[in-house]
């Protein structure tokens, strides 16, 4: 089973990814396909249409927008539980110990990692960034 993962703008520019591979794959999840990603605005407002009225989504959209971000699809059994699981809360104050936010996030906008949060969203998320063929070409 496949999920989508994003190592954000902030993780990227602190010269995290490395650790955050390392710790996602320590965590028994495969890289089945990697892309560094610079969204637009378009993109960005796209991804996180879900939150298009939430106070926190023009500050969301142009973070994410503000730098390189790695994105993901990484596959494992029970994947998307068992990386919600990984990465912890969204506000790495609030997520327990050893989880990738708490170990590497900078605030509860600027939290490192993006993990979808059901299957359907999954299967929705891992689209927008790897075209199927990409994911079947790899066997
Ligand atoms: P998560 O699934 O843990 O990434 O969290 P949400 O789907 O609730 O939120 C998506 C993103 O919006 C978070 F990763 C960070 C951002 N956000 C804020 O900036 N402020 C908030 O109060 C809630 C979320």
């Amino acid at each position: 089973m496949l999920t989508l993962a994003i190592i954000k703008p902030d993780a990227v520019h602190a010269g995290k990814t490395g650790k955050i591979l390392a710790h996602l794959e320590g965590a028994g999840f495969q890289i089945r396909a990697a892309r560094l990603v610079k969204l637009t605005t378009a993109q960005a407002e796209a991804f996180y249409a879900v939150h298009r009225d939430r106070p926190f989504y023009r500050s969301l959209v142009a973070f994410m927008t503000s730098g390189p971000a790695l994105a993901l699809a990484l596959e494992r059994d029970d994947a998307v539980t068992r990386l919600r699981e990984v990465i912890g809360a969204t506000d790495p104050a609030e997520a327990k110990p050893g989880t990738v936010r708490k170990l590497y996030a900078e605030s509860k906008e600027r939290n490192a990692i993006h993990a979808s949060d059901s299957p359907e969203n999954a299967a929705r998320e891992v689209v927008f960034f790897f075209p199927e063929r990409e994911l079947r070409d790899l066997g």
